[in-house]
């Protein structure tokens, strides 16, 4: 017998999303995903002065604002024909910026948002240890704040006694190593969120040797928490539920941008990144070249007016929320037709197939401990363990890159304000392929369409019936308890998506929400 399942919202996201699925004999059937918040901000920019793209894009998000910064000045350069003359230090600050923020990004969703669904925090109610920052935690649980822990899905917590209570003492440092990685951010970027120095042309803050040091002193400490702390709980985790290689599998096919620029060629299909650009299908691990031109994004179920596919330049974004079967405020990105995973496992294949000696020691690793194929990948462990791969990476590129900095050089290059010209920016969010449109007439912005992460991952059908990634990462999957759907929040939370990056929503109405409790004292 078909029955409904509704989670709404699904929690511990950003943002608002929601999941519907038809069960069938406890199979997931059919899966629909919605984001539930309108998106405006595209269309606060036009006619504006362009550079506001920069500032005003990163208000999209306070998780991401450094990759929609740095998107808009990558799409403001080409507009402005800035480009090819990025100068090194410019460019290498722009990576440690945006590296510093893929660090902070990844350790929050593993810790405060996806761990729980694993993690048994109860397991701290008795501790009768001496570890200051547990005691803190049981003395909370004690006193009835158990939130943000319940409420939660019951009946499937695997770790032992010991292992929860090694995670919690590590959920709570994850904080504080948060808060290092947001400082490593503000040392070039003058702060997080919403940072000042991601401009056209490259970076409004000088190197200086003080600055350097500063950095270097943060992203030591967080090597060394990724090291002991991050990349362990994920493996530990994936001891207790290797059975999660074989579910959330999604529809196959992986797309990288490219991120953390290694020169300034103006054309940004052949930019040389640290992670490279490229399509990779799971079937036949194939590197495809990405064609730019190929991207459309279409509102079939979505509540726009307009629905056919349209390349970014030529987007719109009235909205319509009337229409007829839609069920979504994001739109339905496609390359060339076709459906398309992005994030950190898009990233660690196409590096691993493009041949990146390091990914692909790190990812057959993984894989061998667990006797499992390159197909286990596209996982709910995969995308995991792909993240952490990844958050080690990067930390030590950053140690290195930030060495290179010459404090004597310039960050900055100028250029001419009155142009009528367009402008692609495409690099990599923490969560994947992001990409800004920017079309400017006269000097002033008149059209902006920016193409986001997880509307690639979290976005509805589209005209052809096709499923979003998402959507088909569901289908298919055994729910045991339909009163307790742990299958299917682990599943969705493991793409990481952030619907605040699709939507904008305030609540006019003054209506109390319900009480909040902050922090363990
Ligand atoms: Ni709001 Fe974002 C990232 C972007 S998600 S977090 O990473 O762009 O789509
Ligand atoms: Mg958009």
């Amino acid at each position: 017998m078909a029955t409904k399942l509704t989670i709404d919202p699904v929690s511990r996201i950003e943002g608002h999303l929601k999941i519907e699925a038809t069960l069938d004999n406890g199979i997931v059937k059919e899966a629909r995903s919605s984001g539930m918040l309108y998106r405006g901000l595209e269309n606060i920019l036009i006619g504006r002065d362009p550079r506001d793209a920069a500032r005003i894009m990163q208000r999209i998000c306070g998780v991401c604002p450094t990759s929609q910064g740095l998107a808009a000045a990558f799409a403001l350069d080409e507009a402005y024909g800035v480009n090819g003359n990025i100068t090194n230090n410019g460019r290498i600050m722009r990576n440690l910026i945006q590296g510093a923020n893929y660090l902070q990004s990844h350790i929050l969703h593993f810790y405060q948002l996806a761990a729980l669904d694993y993690v048994d925090v109860t397991a701290v109610a008795d501790y009768a240890g001496s570890d200051p920052t547990l005691k803190k935690v049981r003395d909370f649980i004690a006193r009835g704040h158990l939130g943000p822990f319940v409420p939660r899905y019951e009946g499937d917590y695997r770790l032992t006694k010991e292992e929860n209570i090694h995670a919690v003492r590590n959920y709570v440092e994850a904080l504080n190593i948060r808060r290092l990685a947001h400082e490593a951010v503000a040392v070039f970027g003058g702060k997080m969120p919403h940072n000042m120095a991601i401009v056209a042309g490259g970076v409004a803050t000088r190197a200086t040797l003080d600055k350097m040091s500063r950095f270097v002193g943060r992203i030591e400490q967080l090597i060394s928490f990724i090291d002991s702390c991050y990349l362990p709980d994920v493996l530990m985790v994936a001891e207790r539920y290797n059975d999660h290689f074989g579910i959330g599998k999604g529809c196959g096919s992986f797309m990288s941008f490219g991120v953390f620029d290694l020169d300034s060629d103006p054309d940004l299909t052949k930019r040389r990144r640290y992670f490279p650009q490229g399509i990779v299908s799971l079937d036949d691990l194939r590197l495809r070249r990405v064609d730019p031109n190929l991207i459309t994004e279409e509102a079939q179920y979505s509540w726009y007016s307009d629905s056919a596919p349209r390349h970014p330049y030529d987007g719109k974004t009235e909205s319509d929320h009337r229409k007829k079967d839609a069920y979504s405020w994001c739109k339905s990105p496609r390359y060339n037709g076709e459906v398309i995973e992005v994030g950190p496992l898009a990233r660690m294949l196409t590096a691993y197939v493009s041949g990146d000696k390091q990914v692909q020691e790190a990812v057959d690793g993984v894989l061998a401990r667990f006797n499992a194929p390159v197909s286990a990948l596209d996982s709910v462990l995969g995308r995991h363990a792909a993240r952490a791969i990844e958050a080690k990476i990067v930390a030590a590129k950053l140690r290195d890159w930030v060495m290179e900095l010459k404090p004597d050089q310039p960050s900055f290059t100028p250029f001419n304000l009155e142009v009528s010209s367009r402008g692609m920016g495409l690099h990599e969010a923490p969560r994947g392929a992001l990409s800004h449109w920017i079309v400017v007439k006269d000097g002033k912005t008149s059209n902006y369409q920016a193409v986001v992460p997880t509307t690639w991952n979290a976005g509805p059908m589209d005209a052809n019936g096709q499923p979003g990634p998402i959507e088909q990462s569901l289908i298919g999957t055994v729910v045991r308890d339909k009163n307790n759907p742990f299958e299917l929040v682990r599943i969705v939370r493991a793409f990481d998506p952030c619907l605040s990056c699709a939507v904008h929503v305030a609540d006019l109405g003054g209506r109390n929400m319900g009480p909040f409790v902050v922090g363990l004292e």
